[in-house]
């Protein structure tokens, strides 16, 4: 594999696409030896096909606001693998949404799924809609206009949306009542529910809560002990609200949450009652976090980015390519014992390789918020099975699911020093899976 050629190749195919360009190249500069040790992949042409999506669908959105006037956004929806399972992967609304993200965070979710261990391919969907300072009516009607077109694409069988940036359980709600409405069918098409109609317990909290555990397991491979390190975080939203919520519950402090408009340091702890406010924050669909400062009592620095808090641990809650090479560079000469993306691709291309070149600890978005998406999968199993698991229940099947993600990390991405190379380990390890599976189904 000529990895050079290759990313040229793509780069005139698909000019712009600097997020969907930045995925494949990370993945593609992971497997390139083991990819080589395959001749047989060559022969086929597997890579060529790998980081192509299997379809796109793209619709107009159209919908009409409180005051009567019409709108038009654009909808897709990515399906760009189901070598292991029908399509799996969350909805964005949000006004950056464009296909390059859409299929960055697509290509990402093939990897991801496959590290789950549990039978879901990859996709990704949304719309550049954005429900801030939208009513609730509002967002109603576009997510029904936004699922007449979908639904003909989608199926329990062939592709399973759920959320990501700007769908939770509300959006999720009025998607599926259209989808209900115009199937006949009661279905388990999308996850992230609401527990009362079929949704699983821990969903909303699983992506934070699988990034601490499989934190947890990282710290442990140098006997580190969670409790009392201090923790600066990204987001306020429901990524960072689960992660925040585990990290305090382990013992630890978390000193920041940040928005669109700047961070909040609170060196008390954000905790308890704290925690439960980034909902209301998130709720109010002002996408701030400075009423925080107000309420609480805390410094709130506008227009900046939490990494310049000193911490122990820095996990990226917010979205990608928030943190950059300067970022970087600032929190290595903090010597923190942990960095982690707990949003898709949090970090740069050079940020991670600075943090791999110093080897400190550092796994990425794939591997480490890789419960979201597995507890979705657990939704879709108790959907299939017209079963409720209880709460201790999937909390079992999450600890599984994550502990053994950390050990295909650990199996592929060991280097000869014993350092721990997580985003080598996760690519392959995702890799490895899809591409036997696509081996075995011919050339399709
Ligand atoms: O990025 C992700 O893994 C998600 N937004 C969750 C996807 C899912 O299908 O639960």
């Amino acid at each position: 594999m000529d990895v050079n050629k290759l990313m040229i190749t793509l780069e005139q195919k698909h000019p712009g696409e600097l997020e969907y360009l930045q995925a494949v190249k990370e993945v593609l500069l992971s497997i390139k030896d083991v990819y080589n040790m395959h001749p047989e992949f060559e022969k086929v042409k597997l890579i060529e096909r790998l980081v192509e999506p299997e379809r796109i669908i793209t619709f107009r959105v159209p919908w009409t606001d409180d005051r009567g006037d019409v709108h038009v956004n654009l909808g897709y929806r990515v399906q760009f693998n189901s070598a292991i399972g029908p399509y799996k992967g969350g909805l964005r609304f949000h006004s950056s949404v464009n296909l390059s993200i859409l299929k960055f965070l697509a290509f990402e979710q093939t990897f991801k799924n496959a590290l789950t261990t549990l039978p879901m391919g990859g996709g990704k969907g949304g719309s550049d809609f954005s429900i801030r300072g939208r009513s609730s009516n509002e967002i109603m009607r576009f997510c029904q206009s936004f699922m007449e077109e979908l639904f003909h694409y989608i199926g329990p069988d062939e592709d399973v949306p759920a959320g990501d940036i700007g769908v939770g359980t509300r959006e999720i709600g009025f998607l599926f009542g259209t989808y209900k409405k115009l199937s006949h069918k009661w279905n388990g098409v999308l996850t992230g529910k609401g527990i009362e109609w079929g949704g699983s317990e821990i969903r909303t909290k699983a992506t934070g809560y699988g990034a601490l555990y499989f934190i947890n397991q990282m710290l442990q491979t140098k006997d580190v002990d969670i409790a009392g390190k201090t923790v600066a975080l990204s987001g306020f939203g429901n990524v960072a609200w689960g992660a925040a919520k585990k990290a305090s519950e382990l013992g630890a402090k978390v000193i920041t949450i940040s928005g669109p408009d700047g961070y909040i340091y609170d060196p008390d702890g954000i905790s308890g009652e704290k925690i439960d406010y980034m909902l209301e924050l998130r709720a109010s669909g002002d996408d701030i976090c400075q009423p925080y400062a107000e309420k609480f009592n805390a410094t709130f620095v506008r227009g900046e980015k939490p990494w310049t808090k000193k911490a122990d641990i820095y996990l990226t809650c917010a979205t990608q390519n928030e943190l950059n090479e300067n970022d970087a560079q600032m929190i290595l000469k903090n010597q923190p014992i942990c960095v982690a993306e707990v949003s898709n691709m949090g970090c740069t291309e050079k940020a991670t390789e600075l943090f791999i070149n110093e080897k400190i600890l550092f796994a990425p978005g794939k591997a480490v918020n890789a419960g979201g998406v597995a507890t979705s999968g657990l939704e879709m199993s108790q959907n299939s099975m017209r079963l409720h698991w209880s709460e201790n229940d999937v909390d079992e099947h999450l600890h599984r699911i994550i502990h053994s993600i950390h050990e295909q990390c650990v199996k592929y991405g060991r280097t000869s020093d014993g350092y721990v190379n997580y985003v080598k380990g996760a690519n392959i390890a995702g890799f490895m899976k899809v591409a036997n599976a696509m081996m075995a189904q011919g050339i399709v």
